[in-house]
């Protein structure tokens, strides 16, 4: 089976992906789309993404879209580890808390959403960074009260909710949020980088050489 991710090394929609396939092993080829130079717009990548945004996931030449679809397809293709529990309820509250990142915290803080917000209401870059912290610690406060006892969000090994937490905490240090009342969060992050599979697909570690 021939897998292309098409990803940005800063986004933490694609750092998802690449920690749900690293996980579960797959062998896969990586295609840059940099965000910076608005390459997401371009023909290309609107073809395989009519949002034209990252990542896309390209499964023998068919694209799938949408970060929390691609790792549900993946679940379903390499079974183990899994990563959305089959069991209902463990199913139900992982879903649960990765939405809380991905319906709530992560869209509204989005690239798009920034330049539109100085673009329609003339913010500058302090009031850009101040919305962007606010719907952080607002969506982490309600997760650190969903996190069960650990070490990951769900109990003793990482689901897709950690899957998500840890791009969404990358994020929020390089913004300077404060993480000191989030220990359960902390703790499950803490524990999701000793997986060599997720060390492995930090930000740091992908980006491509003198490439912004
Ligand atoms: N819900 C989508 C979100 C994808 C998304 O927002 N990607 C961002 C990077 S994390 C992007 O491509 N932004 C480009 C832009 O805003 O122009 C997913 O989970 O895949």
């Amino acid at each position: 089976m021939s897998i292309v991710l098409h990803d940005y090394w800063r986004s933490s929609a694609s750092y998802r992906v690449r920690i749900a396939l690293n996980l579960k092993g797959v062998d896969y080829e990586v295609r840059p789309v940099n965000l910076v130079a608005g390459e997401q717009r371009e023909p290309a990548n609107l073809a395989r993404n009519p949002q034209g945004l990252v990542p896309t996931l390209e499964v023998d030449g068919v694209s799938i879209v949408q970060s929390l679809a691609i790792i549900d397809w993946l679940d379903a293709a390499y079974p183990e580890p899994r990563l959305i529990p089959a069991d209902p309820l463990a199913r139900t509250a992982t879903l649960a808390r990765a939405l809380v990142i991905a319906c709530d915290i992560h869209p509204i803080d989005n690239l798009r959403v920034l330049k539109r917000l100085e673009s329609q209401f003339g913010a500058d870059q302090a009031a850009k960074d101040d919305w962007y912290r606010h719907w952080i610690v607002e969506g982490l406060t309600a997760l650190e009260t969903m996190a069960g006892e650990g070490p990951f969000l769900g109990g003793a090994a990482p689901d897709l909710s950690d899957v998500c937490l840890v791009p969404q905490l990358y994020n929020a240090r390089r913004f300077d949020v404060p993480l000191d009342a989030f220990a359960r969060l902390r703790r499950a992050d803490a524990a999701a980088a000793e997986f060599d599979a997720v060390a492995a697909a930090a930000p740091d570690r992908v980006k491509p050489p003198a490439r912004s």
